[in-house]
């Protein structure tokens, strides 16, 4: 990214001004649109200054790790805006640290202001007087303390700079309280300019990547989070190549699901059929946006072939989990465009590859879909769920998920179809992410249908923050997955221990938790109930949150769990791969 002061530029204050004041100043002249936190004795005057603001919206949430999840889904879900906490030091800094962890491991912009201890008395053991850089040290990109009136400003500049380039991620500026309460003369302050995506020069490589796409037999194309905002391009070199597109987990909604070439998340044995398939025999992979991590890896029991093209902004990723024929470190925005022009450029004709590998697509699609239709319980049958979801659901609607059985039955089953529509706790995996994210999601674009598919131990952690959504009127249905357990763990369980410990959820009434949120309660028990109870719900859920109790069939499980169990097995030492299954055994035996 280049500088955004340009220099020169600055704007004349020339008064005397608080902290607070110009910390409001410097806020409103970046993108943000809302802030989450709670305020505390050392905020309570940058909370009276948001709440002049015409530009910044302060939203009181009831615990600020939901605060960090609602600014991170406004990063995700409205590109060019940023996510913002503004948090009491110490207490409010940790209780945010989940989610200022999962936007440092997913690649997320977020801006994290906190009050400090006063700096102009002598007293010691102040009120949440704790080392914040130190603590924070390793799930922030960078910290500042600002020690002075005339820093404000360039700091939270500077601070936003750092979080929206290179690898995005958060970023935290601690204003101690003194400085935000009292007045001191200010001259001039920089302006803001946005900051532009750098340019890179990779002609070389480009061309290289550009010959070995041309000349691969069989090219597929796998997409991260970081080719979310060029799917229009990434369209167009997979139908140039007639290549099959696998996505990660986090990058679901960088390709269509309706997209004839699109395949599924990952394309190792723990994906579904038509991304196994369609790139068993693949022999260059363009990678774009991804850093190869554990879920869309299988735990990294995929195939990569030798002749890998692998496109990341960052430089550690490239060539850290699988070698890369040819590297390109840049903005998949600057990159993607132009390898798309040279591929252009050398006119290839790949229709008739294109429809056989579409074909086997639509084939290994269906055949899947028609496994998990025959599969038979009393209760909501997921694929049913989420074909019915589908059909009712306007194709810019944004999904939450949380972590867990349900997030990876949504990635198996669920077509998401627009950029920046489906968004996941990833990397930091933190669950309690789905409930609060619908929450930023819906603040930051308030006329598209937002909802949330969590599962029943996730909502536990953070469902009371619905509050939040009645107070503000805020429609959302939260679609909770009500199995008594911790599925995805307890799964993970079953097949290894044959038999599960301390995954079992203690009984709670979902429609209690609706009635003291004044939310509103749907229940779908089983199939025949989907259609018009999903009606009910995302008509209800217009202006107001609502929860449906989803009795769901968890009976059959994702190719996920199956693939990623077999793959973690896999890759321990003989030997205790050999305990493992030997225990198993006799556990199945002995009971
Ligand atoms: C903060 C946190 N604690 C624990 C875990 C480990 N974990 C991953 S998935 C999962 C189960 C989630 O259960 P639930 O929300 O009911 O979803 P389900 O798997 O049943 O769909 C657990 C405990 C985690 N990822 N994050
Ligand atoms: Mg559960």
């Amino acid at each position: 990214m280049t500088t955004q002061t340009a220099p020169g530029t600055s704007v004349h204050i020339g008064a005397r001004k608080t902290g607070a004041w110009l910390a409001r100043y410097a806020l409103e002249q970046l993108p943000v649109s809302h802030t989450f936190g709670i305020p505390g004795v050392h905020t309570t005057e940058l909370y009276d200054e948001l709440a002049q603001s015409e530009k910044i919206r302060p939203i009181l949430v009831t615990h600020e790790v939901c605060g960090a999840f609602a600014a991170d889904a406004i990063s995700r879900t409205s590109a060019g805006k940023i996510g913002c906490l503004v948090i009491v030091p110490a207490a409010g800094v940790t209780h945010a640290m989940s989610g200022i962890g999962e936007c440092f491991l997913d690649g997320i912009p977020l801006l994290v202001i906190t009050g400090g201890p006063r700096t102009d008395v002598k007293y010691g053991y102040q009120l949440h007087g704790i080392d914040q850089q130190r603590l924070v040290d390793g799930i922030v990109k960078r910290s500042w303390k600002v020690t002075e009136h005339r820093e404000i400003v360039p700091a939270i500049f500077e601070a936003y700079r750092i979080a929206v380039s290179g690898v995005p991620g958060p970023v935290l500026v601690e204003i101690p309280v003194n400085l935000q309460l009292f007045a001191q003369p200010v001259d001039d302050v920089p302006a803001f300019v946005p900051p532009a995506p750098e340019s890179v020069n990779h002609d070389r490589e480009l061309d290289e990547a550009a010959r070995l796409l041309c000349q691969a037999r069989s090219p597929g194309i796998f997409a991260g989070w970081g080719a979310v905002d060029v799917s229009d391009s990434v369209k167009k070199i997979a139908e140039l190549l007639g290549a099959p597109v696998a996505t990660t987990l986090q990058g679901l909604s960088a390709f269509p699901g309706n997209h004839p070439l699109h395949t599924g998340m990952g394309f190792s044995r723990a994906a579904v059929p038509a991304a196994e398939n369609a790139f068993s025999d693949c022999d260059c992979l363009l990678a774009i946006g991804t850093s190869f991590g554990e879920i869309p890896t299988g735990s990294f029991s995929c195939p990569v072939p030798e002749n890998l093209i692998h496109i990341d902004i960052s430089s550690q990723a490239i060539g850290r989990n699988f070698p890369a024929k040819v590297g390109l470190v840049g903005d998949a925005r600057v990159l993607v465009p132009q390898l798309l022009a040279r591929l252009q450029s050398r006119a290839v004709d790949q229709s008739t590859r294109r429809h056989k590998v579409e074909a086997q697509i639509a084939r290994d699609k269906s055949a899947y879909r028609e496994e998990w239709h025959v599969h038979r319980s009393d209760r909501v049958n997921p694929a049913l769920f989420f074909e019915e979801l589908r059909r009712q659901l306007q194709d810019d609607a944004i999904m939450t998920v949380d972590d867990g059985n349900h997030t990876f039955l949504a990635a198996e089953l669920f077509e998401v179809r627009r950029p920046r529509t489906f968004i996941s706790p990833t990397d930091f995996n933190s669950m309690g992410y789905a409930v609060p994210a619908a929450i930023g999601a819906k603040l930051a674009s308030p006329e598209r249908q937002v909802v949330s598919i969590v599962g029943d131990g996730a909502f536990l952690m953070t469902g009371l923050e619905i509050t939040t959504a009645v107070t503000h009127g805020l429609g959302i249905t939260y679609f909770v997955f009500d199995d008594g357990e911790l599925s995805q763990i307890s799964q993970g369980q079953e097949i290894p221990y044959n038999r599960k410990s301390c995954t079992t959820l203690g009984k709670f009434q979902l429609k209690g938790i609706a009635d003291a949120t004044s939310a509103q309660y749907v229940a779908i028990e089983n199939n025949g109930q989907l259609a018009s109870a999903i009606r009910l719900a995302l008509t209800e859920g217009q202006n107001q949150p609502v929860i449906v109790d989803v009795h769901i069939d968890y009976s059959k499980r994702t190719r996920f769990t199956k693939g990623v169990v077999k793959a973690a097995v896999k890759s321990f030492p003989l030997r205790d791969a050999a305990r493992f299954l030997g225990r198993s055994l006799i556990r199945k035996v002995t009971g």
